[in-house]
């Protein structure tokens, strides 16, 4: 499945000012930084002029060194400048944080690749869900403009590829475009072994010990379908920020035989409870997370809810049940819910 094409409003966008706000999600990752700072660059190597905003934390190791080159609001001396915004990597205004407050009656170009989202938000809309990341989709901007990524976007863009596809290990069938645009970045020069050790290399100590703790957390449900975490408030909070290495615990856990999908489920405050899901092909979290008031991709999402860990727990025990229903039912063609 190719990645769908540029549309021709977004080129016209793009030439359309001399000045441009690049702005990203909270909670930054490598995919929204990467192409926010490829979008600026571009921009930049166009004759425009690109400030950037983030309104961070700026917590993985991957991406702290950029913080400094991001602003959390759009400061005042820049409020009545006319400029285009552009927002990557989300779609939807609630998730830039406090720079939603800063944006009012601006065109909006909205670049993203979430299926969950606001349907309004933007003026111009490039949403490709197929899209393992966001950085690919500037990538093909760029090329669609007629021009080719620099040897450092093109490092920023495989980044931003290996963040969130966990190093190519959740391309789907999308992979023979997206490897073919790969293939071109290895053309200037960028190479995997690199990126990887950049990305998914140098942990903390206590990220380690991290791993081993939510292990001994595990819980396993409906025949080894289902796997759960956990972190209770009682537990001590030894791991903060850039320690808590959740992303290997998914992997390992996912790779258990059996396993479909897999829940963490994290006492935040009382009252706050966050819950991640992960999955493997068919089980469509991101839409049992938007049941539970949430979001997020059809095999990693997420959401917060005021239930205890007990509560919520059981109530997704019980959701799953469900859920794996129609599969158990084999080949009965009569189906519990349309
Ligand atoms: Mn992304």
């Amino acid at each position: 499945m190719a990645l769908e094409d540029v549309p021709r409003r977004l080129i016209e966008f793009l030439d359309k000012y001399k000045t441009y706000f690049v702005i990203g999600h909270k909670e930054p990752d490598g995919d929204c930084l990467g192409s926010q700072l490829v979008m600026a660059s571009f921009l930049g190597r166009r004759g425009k002029e690109a400030f950037l905003f983030s309104a961070g934390p700026f917590d993985r190791k991957e991406i702290r060194h950029h913080e400094g080159r991001f602003a959390k609001r759009i400061p005042p001396e820049l409020k009545d400048i006319p400029a285009g915004v552009i927002v990557l990597d989300c779609a939807a205004l609630e998730r830039i944080g406090d720079l939603a407050q800063d944006i009012g009656g601006r065109e909006i170009a909205v670049i993203d690749h979430h299926p969950s989202g606001d349907p309004f938000f933007g003026d111009i809309r490039y949403l490709v869900t197929s899209a393992p990341c966001v950085t690919l989709l500037v990538q093909k901007i760029i090329e669609a403009c007629g021009g080719e990524p620099t040897r450092e976007e093109a490092h920023l863009i495989f980044s931003g590829f290996s963040t969130d596809t966990g190093f190519f290990r959740h391309l789907e069938n999308e992979a023979e475009d997206v490897l073919r645009m790969l293939s071109r970045l290895a053309g200037k020069g960028i190479t995997p072994k690199r990126i990887y050790r950049e990305t998914h290399g140098s942990y903390s100590r206590e990220s380690r010990a991290f791993i081993a703790d939510a292990l001994k957390t595990m819980e396993i449900f409906h025949g080894g379908r289902l796997i759960f975490v956990h972190e209770l408030l009682e537990h001590a909070r030894r791991f903060q920020g850039e320690h808590r290495q959740t992303d290997t615990v998914y992997q390992l856990l996912l790779a258990t035989e059996g396993c479909e999908a897999l829940a963490f489920i994290r006492e935040e405050a009382e009252g706050k409870t966050a819950v991640s899901l992960r999955s493997q092909d068919a089980i469509d979290v991101g839409r049992i997370c938007r049941d539970f008031g949430g979001g997020g991709h059809k095999n990693a999402a997420g959401f917060t809810t005021p239930l205890p860990f007990a509560e919520i727990r059981a109530a997704l025990i019980e959701y799953f049940k469900k859920t794996f229903a129609p599969i158990q039912a084999g080949n009965q063609p009569k189906k519990e819910n349309p």
